[in-house]
């Protein structure tokens, strides 16, 4: 080999790109460390490397040794490094925290971890999207899962709901369609994480029992702004049992401590292409400023003498219990303090499973939770690739695990002596774990009476008047957004007697929400569908349904865009800094360039956005702080001029500097300014846009 060439594809030559990391394996003898310094790269059988950047060779290029155990490895393990992704759920993301109990419901439950207050107890909590890919984008419109494993003293405890308190079907057997028809079309591998195509809507329109559920994906609540602003629901009734033997049925409820909030759906169109990560990336820093994502935890617990006088059966996933009927009552916090050290071990490997409950925690017979119970245990093997999966170590108990149970793939935890079974006669010293009849766990003797039989209970029957409570519960404003979303969903259904069966199901649940859809469609508004149970209940309004209704508190947790230029006025740039920080709230910086400005008095302010990259979707509120020489230029660039259109079209508020106008003069809205538009002229002014904008939209806005 010539030395030039040599030279040249040796690392020796180059700056070492990577500062020394903490070694893989923390135990052992201490690792071997380079002249300068760095950890010494090891095989995985922990032989050091020599060279990492040629492969070995007979002659220089010549053809490649097999000798070379140190690529042969490198490679095999890179050509094994995906596992399946999950078959729904797939785009996740997911943080460290903890589970505070405040109230106790010694009452009701033996679980330690709903009976002793104060204790903080250990939790992994992953958010994620249902239909897309584990590489589609965050504001698909869709459920969000909301999934806690508690590890207790006891054992996991997992909780695996949604961020909607019903499901679309009603029976396990359906699972499988459901999720078939809303993802992508088998023949043509599109579309990618959203409904809005012939096959869902075929099936959904096939499924009278879907239509609650469908009023909600059609809400904002399936486009939340952030995963720290969406509310958690267990979904199923499930059963809580007490030291004496006695059961009660229970709805579990998280509430996020800074309120609820979405985005619109044309903003979440926009978000997805300016930063397909943003709700991962919003945890993530969220949890990285000390800001920690909060939840309260709440129950609606009920006995069988209400179970059988409501309205609904409360085994049916597609009903739920009013918070007007049964209140909720908070018992307990849950923090998110800390985020993954890794994406894959702990992200990507948790395993959830619906039967991983604890003693004093139970299920009820409701169909969909049952078959939950086989399935998620079954697909975590597929997954993870063998029944030992509890021996990762994100997915491990925090208390002891002690079974017989042994062997099988990447089996980490091994039973120790002689006896691998029970009963055996080898004493406590050696004879291994045995069952604990005091303190084991035990199912709820529920007394059963029945045929043997493939039949969806009577009581299940009403898909309607749930689904109607649920529309006529919603603001004006939400309510538009729901028939903007069927019809923008129904208008991509290629098939006009897909969209037309659909329609007629909306007349069920409202006439004027079905009118106006037809209309969207540009059909008349057909005959009701008919329905399975003909008699419909007219059922009050619940306000706790709608989060309008239920707006934040503060600014806390929500982010406003400040569009500076060089010589804006530094006075005003730091009161509003001040004012929002004050209220919780974030400021971002978006400027001409990534390099930032020079203030009046001369203070550089970094950017954090150039105006090309942090369009103002990326905000809750933005405002404008440019000197008229800085607006005449930027009306002259068409992303600027989008940055204001689009506040504009979103209803957000809108601070601005007079010198600021020229740049609504060039979008041609100098005449439209309404009071969502604020003058930051003084600094009282300032001080109001700041408090202001904690109203979060200005929904008054006409036209836009
Ligand atoms: Fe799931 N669901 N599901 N689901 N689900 C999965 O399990 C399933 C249902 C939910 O972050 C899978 O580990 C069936 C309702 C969440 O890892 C799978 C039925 C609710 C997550 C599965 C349902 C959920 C999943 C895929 C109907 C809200 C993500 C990967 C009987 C209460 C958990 C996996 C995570 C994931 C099956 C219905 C929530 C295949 C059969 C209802 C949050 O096992």
């Amino acid at each position: 080999m010539r030395p030039a060439l040599r030279r040249l594809f040796q690392r020796k030559d180059f700056p070492m790109p990577m500062k020394p990391g903490a070694p893989l394996d923390k135990g052992g003898a201490p690792h071997q460390t380079t002249k300068d310094g760095y950890e010494a790269m090891t095989t995985q059988q922990g032989v050091p490397v020599r060279d990492d950047q040629n492969h070995l060779k007979a002659g220089t290029p010549g053809p490649m040794l097999m000798d070379d155990f140190h690529f042969r490895e490198k490679m095999f393990h890179f050509d094994h490094e995906r596992i399946p992704e999950r078959v729904v759920h797939a785009r996740g993301y997911a943080a460290h925290g903890f589970f505070e109990l405040t109230d106790s419901l010694e009452e009701f439950t033996s679980a330690k971890v709903l009976t002793e207050t104060g204790k903080k107890v250990p939790l992994f909590t992953r958010f994620s999207t249902v239909a897309g890919n584990k590489g589609s984008p965050d504001l698909a419109r869709d459920v969000r899962g909301f999934a806690v494993k508690f590890y207790t003293d006891e054992g996991n405890w997992d909780l695996v709901g949604n961020n909607i308190p019903v499901f679309f079907i009603q029976d396990a057997m359906k699972f499988p369609d459901l999720i078939h028809s809303a993802k992508a079309e088998p023949d043509r591998g599109f579309p990618q994480a959203q409904t809005a195509h012939d096959n869902f809507w075929d099936f959904i329109s096939l499924s009278p029992e879907a239509m609650h559920m469908v009023m909600w994906i059609m809400s904002d609540r399936t486009i939340p702004r952030s995963l720290r602003f969406m509310e958690g629901f267990g979904v199923h009734t499930f059963r809580l049992i007490n030291s004496k033997g006695k059961s009660s049925f229970v709805k579990f409820h998280w509430k996020p401590k800074m309120g609820m909030q979405s985005v619109v759906w044309n903003e979440a169109v926009k978000i997805n292409g300016a930063d397909p990560d943003f709700h991962r990336r919003d945890l993530w820093n969220a949890i990285e400023m000390g800001d920690f994502p909060e939840w309260e935890l709440g129950v609606q617990i009920f006995d069988d003498a209400f179970a059988d006088k409501f309205a609904f059966d409360v085994r049916d996933a597609t009903k739920l219990i009013p918070e007007e009927e049964i209140p909720v009552r908070i018992i307990g916090r849950m923090v998110l303090d800390r985020r993954v050290d890794n994406f894959f071990a702990e992200t990507e490997q948790v395993a959830f499973c619906t039967g991983n409950v604890v003693p004093g925690i139970g299920f009820s017979d409701d169909p969909l939770l049952q078959g939950r119970n086989f399935s998620y245990l079954d697909t975590q093997i597929k997954r993870l690739g063998g029944p030992n999966f509890t021996h990762i170590p994100i997915n491990a108990p925090k208390c002891p695990m002690r079974t017989f149970q042994q062997d099988g793939h990447m089996a980490m935890k091994n039973p120790v002596g002689r006896a691998n079974y029970e009963p055996n006669s080898w004493g406590t010293k050696d004879g291994g774990p045995r069952e604990d009849p005091d303190n084991g766990y035990q199912h709820f003797a529920e007394p059963i009476d029945g045929k043997k039989e493939a039949l969806r209970p009577e009581s299940f029957a009403d898909h309607y008047s749930q689904a109607r409570q649920f529309y006529i519960s919603q603001t004006e404003v939400e309510q538009a957004h729901m028939g903007d979303a069927l019809v923008f969903e129904l208008s991509k259904v290629e098939k006009a007697e897909i969209r037309e069966r659909m329609v007629a199901h909306l007349v069920n649940i409202d006439k004027g929400l079905a009118d106006t859809v037809a209309e969207g469609l540009g059909i008349k508004t057909p005959m009701a569908m008919k329905a399975a149970r003909p008699t419909m209940q007219d059922l009050p309004a619940s306000d706790a349904l709608s989060m309008l209704k239920n707006p934040p508190k503060s600014f806390a947790g929500r982010k406003l865009g400040v569009f500076l230029c060089d010589d804006a006025s530094a006075d005003s740039f730091n009161a509003l800094k001040d004012a929002v920080e004050k209220a919780g709230g974030m400021v971002a910086v978006v400027a001409p360039t990534i390099n930032g400005v020079d203030l009046d008095d001369g203070t550089h302010v970094p950017a954090d956005e150039k105006i090309d990259g942090g369009p103002s979707v990326l905000f809750d509120a933005v405002a404008l702080m440019l000197t008229e020489e800085c607006a005449d230029d930027m009306a002259t660039k068409p992303l600027a001029k989008d940055f204001l259109n689009d506040a504009f079209a979103h209803y957000k508020y809108i601070g601005y500097t007079p010198d600021s106008m020229k740049l609504f003069e060039a979008i041609g809205m100098a005449d439209h300014m309404d009071d969502g538009c604020v003058e930051l002229g003084t600094a009282a002014s300032i001080k109001g846009f700041a408090s202001e904008i904690a109203k979060l939209r200005f929904w008054d806005r006409d036209g836009a």
